[in-house]
């Protein structure tokens, strides 16, 4: 019977589990322990002569070398992870009998990797993308994965699509183009051709898919899962993450330069944060759903395009991650970390969602061909914190030395060992749910509706939200090529909501037509399915408050990148006052300057530069300041990179404040100084530090989109 260890605490993890290497204080050696003489110079037949093969230092070191990559995931590709752990509020008891949710005073170990789905392992953050948030949690009685995405719902209703899927939306296969986008012909033919994907479509091309930060979104675990407590009893669940930070996003033109100035905007941040000790935090939320519920909603449970509307079901909050460790080897750790929605512990089973169902097969076959062995767990960052004991042997690259004769079950030579977990209660059983059914190869009529949801999400968004989800549908479309693509797209939005239709019509000259019937490949075409298709069925609730990014916390500062413009000269109380207020708030502050190195103030203090405008650019970070000092602001006044650094994060609607002097250097960019915004914080006689901390929370002022445009 496994042997239960002492209970792990987050920083024993490692010990527990990594075999760590570190050549601090170390001679060079080969992988067989032998010391290296020389590591510059490969062995010749004489000074200028071959290289000779019995070299078997070099040998060694360049096999090693051309085999260093592993085929990089299929999705989720490009991915950066973090150490952490989980602490739990209130018991679960209840409903469940997962450990891991029974101890309040336990911490347990996690490894969370959040991801782009569609570009390949070097592409940009910044994609316009579903984000993939991946917690494994090293519980003690196993692991347990919770494998999700930023978005409450998915593209498809059963796993057999998902290779369509995935073909659509990764470049094309002729000429590879483009990387990390979905904004080209194959993507938008399968769309609208796949009317079911249309409510995660919204979601996509909302702002949620441009975050401003990994440790600034929500997570999902999409499918309706169970909960089973030592009873048997199930309870319906489904899992949130909600960001402590609130949920935040860039604009689209922003999140197009980051691409170029900083491709690993969000991987560079979550590292940021961590290494300052600004430790990323979400809570778990649940809605809890009782079997007897389970058809009360009008949309069924297993459909992973429907979500729950918390108005009908709140979202319970039971716990806090916090992400506390940035990883020691990016290869070892992020790259060879093995995720799988089967990977359970008792009190937590699946339902018939039937693409969960097919993901419960893919994960272990991708880790076969990615990781190259059925020993993946062995891997360190994938072993669990309990024992492994089990009848498995051999394989490529064991690492396991299991002692004794017996391999088999049962047996008698090996005393019986090791044993099944058959007391009651004790070990993984499956829940019992009954099954008595034909085998049939269908679409559950209760999947049909595909629009009622994504006309909610439509109608929770604010006017802002509305603008960039309809810009966003422009601009994917208008890189469409094919035009019978582009009608059939529009066509289909008019099932979600005519305005949105139109608008998004207007921009590529189509006049939308409402389909006579709404195409779908997935339902088979027998009568009773195509009236039910044509019914216009009724959102859950009309709009709900949860689904608006409009309605998150916005009461801190913490993390915040600020740039304070400055040059020789700089005001001493004016910078020191700023800054002094913006760090007290938890904000990170960088100067930058027409040159790197130093500047002097104008009462002669030298103060270091952080970034030239060479390196810095207005769209890493979240909130401007010009310096006041009128030595200083005449310098920034000759420098176009600063006039366009003003200008790009006004068209951003980023907060900008300016006192004494720099008001004057406002006035040569774009910005009316005399115009109505609130993020705009002037004075001239200065005191501006708190009502710039208070603009700086609430992230961006949207509304000045529609006001005077700025071409920056
Ligand atoms: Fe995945 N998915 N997926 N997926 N998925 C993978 O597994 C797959 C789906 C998700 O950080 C792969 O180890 C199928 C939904 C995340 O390492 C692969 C189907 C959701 C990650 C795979 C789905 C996800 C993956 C590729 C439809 C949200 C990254 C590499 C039936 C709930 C995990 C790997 C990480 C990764 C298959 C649908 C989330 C190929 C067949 C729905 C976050 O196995």
């Amino acid at each position: 019977m496994a042997k239960k260890k002492e209970k792990p605490e987050n920083d024993k993890i490692k010990d527990l589990q990594q075999f760590t290497e570190n050549g601090d204080g170390e001679f060079l050696t080969t992988n067989h322990g032998v010391k290296i003489n020389d590591n510059q110079n490969s062995l010749k037949s004489g000074e200028r002569g071959s290289t000779l093969l019995e070299d078997f230092i070099l040998r060694e070191k360049i096999t090693h070398f051309d085999h260093e990559r592993i085929p990089e995931r299929i999705v989720h590709a490009r991915g950066s992870a973090a150490h952490g752990h989980f602490e739990l509020y209130e018991k679960m008891g209840k409903y469940t009998k997962a450990g891991f949710l029974n101890d309040t005073k336990i911490k347990t170990p996690v490894f969370v990797r959040f991801s782009t789905v569609a570009g390949s392992r070097g592409s940009s953050d910044l994609a316009r993308d579903v984000r993939g948030f991946s917690v494994k949690f090293y519980t003690q009685e196993g692991n347990y994965d919770l494998v999700g995405n930023n978005m409450p719902v998915f593209f498809i209703q059963d796993a057999m699509k998902f290779p369509d899927l995935v073909h659509a939306v990764k470049p094309e296969p002729d000429n590879e183009i483009p990387q990390a986008a979905s904004a080209h012909d194959t993507f938008w033919d399968f769309i609208s051709l796949m009317p079911e994907s249309m409510h995660m479509i919204m979601w996509v091309m909302s702002d949620r898919a441009i975050p401003r930060s990994l440790r600034m979104m929500e997570g999902f675990g999409v499918h309706t899962f169970r909960f089973i407590n030592d009873k048997g009893k199930s309870t319906f669940v489904k899992f949130h993450w909600k960001p402590l930070l609130g949920i935040h996003s860039v604009a689209w033109d922003e999140a197009q330069n980051i691409s170029g100035k900083d491709p690993d905007f969000h991987r560079r941040d979550l590292w940021e944060a961590i290494e300052s000790g600004s430790f990323p935090q979400w809570e778990l939320g649940v809605q809890l759903v009782d079997e007897k519920d389970e058809f009360k909603f009008g949309f069924d449970l297993l459909d992973p395009t429907k979500l729950i509307p918390e108005e009908l079901v709140p979202v319970k909050i039971i716990g806090k991650l916090t992400l506390n460790r940035n990883p020691d080897n990016f290869f070892a750790e992020t790259e060879q970390v093995a995720f799988h929605p089967g990977h359970l512990v008792p009190g937590i089973d699946f339902t018939n969602d039937p693409l969960l169902q097919g993901r419960l097969f893919s994960y272990t076959d991708t880790q076969l061909s990615r990781l190259g062995s059925p020993n993946f767990h062995e891997i360190p960052i994938n072993r669990p914190i309990v024992d492994i004991h089990n009848n498995q042997r051999d394989g490529h690259m064991r690492h396991a030395i299991n002692k004794g004769k017996t391999a088999y079950e049962p047996n008698s030579l090996g005393g019986g060992c090791p044993f099944q977990a058959m007391m009651k209660n004790f070990g993984f059983t499956s829940f019992l749910e009954r099954i008595d059914s034909k085998k049939i190869r269908n679409r559950s009529k209760s999947f049909v509706d595909h629009f009622s949801q994504a006309t909610m999400f439509f109608n929770s968004q604010s006017d802002a939200e509305k603008n960039h989800l309809i810009n966003a549908l422009r601009f994917e479309l208008g890189k469409v090529q094919t035009p019978e693509i582009r009608q059939r797209m529009v066509n289909l939005l008019t099932q979600v909501d005519t305005n949105l239709a139109n608008r998004v019509g207007e921009a590529l000259g189509i006049t939308p037509k409402t389909p006579e019937q709404p195409m779908n490949h997935s339902i088979p075409a027998d009568e009773d399915r195509k009236e039910l298709q044509s019914k216009k069925v009724k959102p859950p609730v009309e709009s709900s408050k949860a689904l608006s990014m409009k309605n998150t916390i916005k009461d801190s500062i913490e993390t915040r990148k600020i740039a304070i413009l400055a040059a020789n000269g700089v005001d001493d109380k004016s910078l020191n006052s700023m800054k002094k207020t913006l760090e007290g708030n938890g904000a990170v502050v960088k100067i930058i300057a027409p040159k790197m190195g130093m500047i002097t103030s104008a009462k002669g203090a030298r103060i270091t530069v952080d970034e030239s405008f060479l390196q810095a650019a207005s769209v890493l970070y979240d909130a401007v300041f010009i310096a006041g000092g009128q030595k200083s602001v005449d310098a920034l006044k000759a420098e176009a990179d600063a006039i366009h650094f003003v200008n790009e994060a006004y068209k951003h609607c980023k907060a900008i404040a300016a006192s004494g002097e720099s008001v004057e250097f406002l006035k040569l960019s774009y910005i009316d100084v005399n115009a109505k915004d609130e993020g705009l914080i002037i004075e001239k006689n200065g005191g501006i530090e708190k009502s710039f901390v208070k603009a700086i929370a609430q992230h961006r002022f949207w509304d000045r989109e529609n006001a005077r445009k700025v071409p920056a």
